[in-house]
């Protein structure tokens, strides 16, 4: 299921007249990553790592210290939740869980949780969760972004994430990079940046050969490129207990 979900990608790519611009990269940083760290959702603020670890039993949400992946601190999540996506709004970190219908809200500064939120009816699974400041932003492993007013957690508009007119689906872990948002997609080794005003991919970047597999991760395993961090100009991307966190630039467009 995985490999064809993998093969049939680049489809994506190539099925078309018009072109879809893909980005290559380069790598200007490296940071260690824990290996015990199955990571879902990823926050990057100055030289702090907030991240939501996954798997039943042993989700967390932690602090750790960006250049040496130090914890700083870590709160264990109900054994019967499964951590997802990871966001921060108004000094308050929102955490999502996969099928457990619920999302927690935390104090930044001490970890304290200040509720936890039921999801509305539309949302079925948390997957990926980032803020623009204002809205919430929430993917459900299919090719939906809802936009959720942290106010009173209503939705107020659904994205449909499509290129060249076809639906990409799985989309997974989120980041607002500058008026974009840029997502993971489940077993893929792209990312995509997405317009949020209408739901198309405005490029693609490949990320192939950033974490060898087998090396330092195993694909099959699940230990796939997930993990998207924006801070102070600098794109960070890690993935499922990966041995590290890499700073990227984007490279030219193919
Ligand atoms: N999701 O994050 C894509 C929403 C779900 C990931 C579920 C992965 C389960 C892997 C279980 C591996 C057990 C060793
Ligand atoms: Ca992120």
């Amino acid at each position: 299921m995985f490999f064809s979900f993998f093969l049939y990608l680049p489809y994506f790519l190539t099925n078309a007249q018009e072109k879809v611009a893909v980005h290559d990269f380069r790598v200007v940083n490296t940071y260690p990553h824990s290996k015990q760290d199955f990571t879902q959702g990823f926050l990057v603020k100055g030289n702090s790592i907030y991240q939501s670890t996954g798997l039943y039993g042993r989700s967390e949400l932690q602090h750790l210290h960006l250049t040496n992946n130090t914890k700083i601190k870590s709160k264990a999540l109900n054994k019967k939740h499964f951590g997802e996506g990871l966001t921060e709004w108004n000094n308050k970190l929102f955490q999502l869980t996969w099928k457990e219908n619920v999302m927690m809200v935390y104090d930044i500064n001490t970890f304290d949780l200040i509720e936890t939120v039921k999801y509305p009816a539309a949302l079925k699974e948390g997957w990926g969760i980032c803020s623009d400041g204002t809205y919430l932003y929430i993917s459900d492993g299919s090719h939906k972004i809802y936009v959720m007013n942290p106010a009173d957690y209503s939705i107020i508009k659904t994205i449909l994430v499509t290129s060249l007119g076809q639906r990409i689906t799985r989309i997974n872990e989120l980041e607002w990079v500058d008026g974009e948002i840029w997502a993971n997609i489940w077993y893929a080794h792209y990312i995509i940046r997405i317009d949020p005003s209408t739901g198309k991919i405005n490029s693609w970047v490949n990320l192939t050969g950033l974490e060898q597999d087998g090396e330092y991760s195993s694909w099959n395993a699940g230990e796939v490129l997930n993990g998207i961090a924006y801070d102070n100009g600098k794109i960070y991307v890690t993935g499922k207990n990966w041995a590290h966190i890499y700073e990227i630039e984007l490279g030219k467009i193919t």
